[in-house]
């Protein structure tokens, strides 16, 4: 039986950054014995001459900050700078059966990989093998396969001109079935925006916060997970702007900050308040606290109109760009009180108070995360936001506007270059033009799509751009037998992780390299680019040596992967390509000119350049030419189950990232703002659940999913912490709950996984 370290729980009382942060920098640079590279990389991270940082997609200045990264950027900096190796000699000394039993953590802490390897199922080990005869190998298997059972996976990090060369090579061997880690998180966003207002990605600029008069926060961690959004944070508390936050947990980073780039902040206890407002919102209730909202916005501009004064509405903004208000008000209005305050958890005075600021604003943006659109209603959420934003008129004005957090540094663009199972979204003419082969025109899978195919047997064949397929997606315990049934497995990875563990019938792990490194072609250091989640689209350069000679560029191994696989005489120069990146530039300028037209010297420039973004011109390119009031179907977000006849022995569980970890990569047991140490084996719950359902604070716990109960889904044991959260709630973390979530418990629409509320059982773990 494994024995579970005792939770050490010590509310964390400090601001979120200062000397905590960077004691943690400190401490993986040494742990990850990266004091050779790590701290002269740090200097150009995010910085023109310099490299993306590989965590998250939050917009990078063009005027930087002396130190431009965070806490977790530096950890993500260090994790693959490390001077650790995972090389053949490991894998001699270990098989996957054993490999297997080891943690997420363990497993990507031996250091980066260093040799191609293919698996040998006489050995039950990964061997050494040569490049060449892994593409020849590989190649072969795809030829075999018919292309709508392959899947070509891609992560969200590999930068636009890998990304615009996987899609080509998946298309020109004959699929669409291209999802990436975008459908397990802003997908909602895509979906919802587009219908609601005509683009798939947010309207705002870093700029707009330097013009905004009030924030509304929903769903998202910012002090763990875009930290370096906490300068504009910051910036914009000194002008006195409102924060207002929706949010379940009390995130220390949306509490308070201190920066610790300054040394006056550091050393005095200043500290600035981020939050103005924090809204303990219920998990799944932020349509219902949008539309009490709304209903407050009407019943305000009722009384205005009777008394005379000015209109609290921008109605002329209604009338001239919108569709649909005259229902979504009709709605709003006959929604009672009540049903607001039941399905939020909040009351109909704070949501008065939110309210008012709103009303008093006039430059308003809404940012939000994974907390709005990983839910069963997550594109409603969404468009939620949209409606009350459009009943202020508050788009296509300098600091107003919709913000999503993206979430891996390059997923925005990886999709604005084509990575999408959907062929409506990518120009098919031109690529035919260009390129002289047919595009498939059968809709691709997307990433729930590839599961149930995987599921079914239907889907044969895997290709990893990136990422850790296995452990990211929901319903584990069922995907990976099912995984071992693949024919073929090809990981293009940096770093050893579970998704390689589990073999297929021929299984390859290829080692790449990461962006910190240069990227040498024919003796050229190569630059790349990528797009942030303001629609910035920036040029970078590697700025270490690389890790070792046998590595690759992803552009590289894509390339080899496509000659090897499709047949000669192709148009597209895939050598000349991976020898130059400046060719492949000017192709993605050829297919997407308004975007990326003279590339090559715009995205050279400090700060890089925009893409243009209709909405911030009040242009809507939905069907009628209008912004879209979108009606909410439900107010229960998570209809799997009604909190209003829940099971009182049912809680909804949100799953969530710690602060030492990006995604299914685990930094450290720490999760320092939420007071964690020494586990991630917990699950945090209100006292008054805890007492109700008899248990105890620190007791172990099994966790099992309440609905669909003929299929059983368990984890645990798992230590219970009581803390401050919604009655009802309750939160544990990604991916080790993962195993939780139903495959088919995802967005209507979106088909985004339901990972922040699902509905569990508790019981004493024996
Ligand atoms: N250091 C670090 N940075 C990262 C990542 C990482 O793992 N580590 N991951 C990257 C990726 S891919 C992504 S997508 C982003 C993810 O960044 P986030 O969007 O912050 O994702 P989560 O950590 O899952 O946290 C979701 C937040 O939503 C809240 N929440 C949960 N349910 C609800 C709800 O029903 N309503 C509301 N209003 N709030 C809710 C939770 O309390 C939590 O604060 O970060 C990116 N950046
Ligand atoms: N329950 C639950 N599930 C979730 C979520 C949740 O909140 N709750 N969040 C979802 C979200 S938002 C996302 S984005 C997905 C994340 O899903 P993925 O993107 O698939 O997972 P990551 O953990 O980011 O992938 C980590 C691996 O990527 C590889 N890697 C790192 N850098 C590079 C590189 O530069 N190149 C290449 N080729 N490989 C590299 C390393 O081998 C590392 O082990 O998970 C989703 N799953
Ligand atoms: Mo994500």
């Amino acid at each position: 039986m494994l024995i579970y370290p005792k939770a050490h729980f010590h509310p964390y009382t400090h601001a979120s950054g200062g000397w905590g942060s960077a004691q943690s920098v400190m401490k993986i640079l040494w742990r990850e014995q990266a004091f050779a590279k790590g701290p002269r990389a740090l200097m150009k991270q995010n910085k023109p001459d310099g490299f993306a940082c590989v965590s998250c997609a939050w917009a990078k200045p063009g005027k930087p900050h002396a130190l431009e990264f965070c806490e977790n950027g530096a950890k993500a900096t260090a994790w693959e700078l490390t001077s650790l190796k995972t090389s053949p000699a490991f894998f001699a000394e270990h098989t996957l059966s054993e490999l297997r039993q080891w943690s997420d953590y363990d497993l990507e802490q031996h250091g980066r990989l260093t040799h191609p390897l293919r698996y040998d199922p006489a050995t039950d080990r990964y061997q050494e093998t040569t490049w060449e005869q892994a593409y020849r190998e590989i190649g072969a298997q795809l030829q075999t396969m018919q292309p709508d059972s392959v899947v070509f996976y891609a992560s969200g990090r590999a930068s636009l001109e890998t990304s615009f060369m996987y899609q080509l090579f998946a298309r020109a061997y004959g699929t669409n079935n291209l999802p990436d880690s975008s459908n397990m998180c802003h997908e909602s966003t895509s979906v919802g925006l587009q219908e609601s207002i005509g683009v798939p990605v947010g309207s705002v600029t870093l700029e707009d916060f330097e013009h905004t008069d009030c924030l509304f926060f929903f769903g998202q961690n910012v002090g763990s997970n875009a930290p370096r959004m906490l300068h504009q944070l910051q910036d914009a508390r000194k002008r006195d702007v409102p924060i207002i936050t929706f949010n379940p947990l009390r995130e220390r980073g949306l509490e308070r900050f201190v920066n610790p780039q300054s040394p006056i902040e550091m050393l005095t206890p200043e500290s600035t308040v981020i939050s103005t407002q924090y809204h303990q919102v219920a998990i799944g209730g932020d349509s219902a606290a949008l539309l009490g909202l709304a209903k407050v916005l009407l019943e305000m501009d009722d009384q205005a109109q009777r008394e005379g004064r000015a209109a609290v509405l921008d109605h002329t903004f209604i009338a001239q760009h919108t569709q649909g208000f005259e229902a979504f008000a009709a709605l709003v209005r006959a929604c009672q009180w009540q049903t607001v305050e039941c399905q939020s958890g909040l009351s109909r005075s704070a949501l008065e108070a939110a309210a008012q600021v709103y009303a008093r604003s006039e430059r308003v943006m809404m940012i939000y995360g994974m907390g709005l659109t990983q839910h069963r209603h997550g594109v409603q959420n969404v468009q939620m936001l949209v409606n009350l934003l459009l009943m202020r008129g508050n788009f296509g004005k300098p600091g107003a506007g919709i913000c999503p957090v993206r979430g891996h540094s390059n997923v925005q663009g990886q999709r604005t270059v084509g990575i999408t199972e959907d062929p409506k979204k990518v120009p098919v003419e031109l690529i035919e033009q260009h390129f002289g082969f047919k595009v498939p025109e059968q809709m691709g899978l997307c990433t729930v799509d590839a599961c149930e195919g995987i599921l079914a047997g239907r889907v044969r064949g895997f290709i990893g751009l990136g990422g850790n397929f296995l452990r990211a997606i929901p319903d584990t315990s069922r995907m990976e037998p099912a995984w071992q049934t693949l024919q073929l497995n090809v990981q293009i990875a940096t770093k050893l992780n579970r998704t390689h563990l589990l073999p297929a019938a021929h299984q390859w792990l290829l080692p790449c390299l990461g962006r910190i490194e240069i990227d040498r072609q024919n003796g050229v250091a190569q630059t790349w680019a990528t797009e942030d989640s303001t629609g910035c689209i920036h040029g970078w350069r590697g700025s270490a040596e690389p890790v070792g000679p046998q590595v690759r560029a992803e552009a590289s191994i894509v390339a080899g992967l496509a000659l090897a696989t499709l047949p000669a005489g192709s148009k597209i120069d895939w050598q000349g390509w991976s020898a130059d990146y400046s060719q492949v530039r000017t192709a993605i300028g050829a297919i997407y000119p308004q975007i990326f037209h003279d590339m090559e010297t715009r995205m050279a420039e400090p700060g890089g350049f925009h893409r243009p973004i209709a909405v911030a011109r009040r242009e809507w390119l939905t069907h009628s030419g209008k912004a879209q009031f979108v009606l909410p179907s439900t107010l229960n977000e998570d209809d799997d189950v009604n909190p209003e006849v829940l099971p009182r022995d049912v809680l909804q569980l949100m799953t969530l990232r710690s602060n030492d970890q990006f995604n299914t990569t685990i930094y450290g047991y720490e999760d320092r703002f939420r007071g964690i140490s020494g586990t991630r084996e917990v699950i945090f719950m209100h006292r008054n659940d805890i007492a109700r359902l008899g248990f105890e604070n620190g007791q172990g716990v099994m966790l099992t999913t309440a609905i669909e109960p003929e299929v059983k889904r368990q984890v645990g044991p798992l230590e219970i912490v009581a803390y401050d959260i919604p009655e009802g709630c309750a939160a544990a973390y990604y991916p080790e709950c993962n195993p939780l979530v139903p495959l088919w418990h995802h967005a209507e629409r979106s088909k985004v996984p339901a990972a922040k509320s699902v509905p569990i059982r508790l019981s004493l773990a024996g």
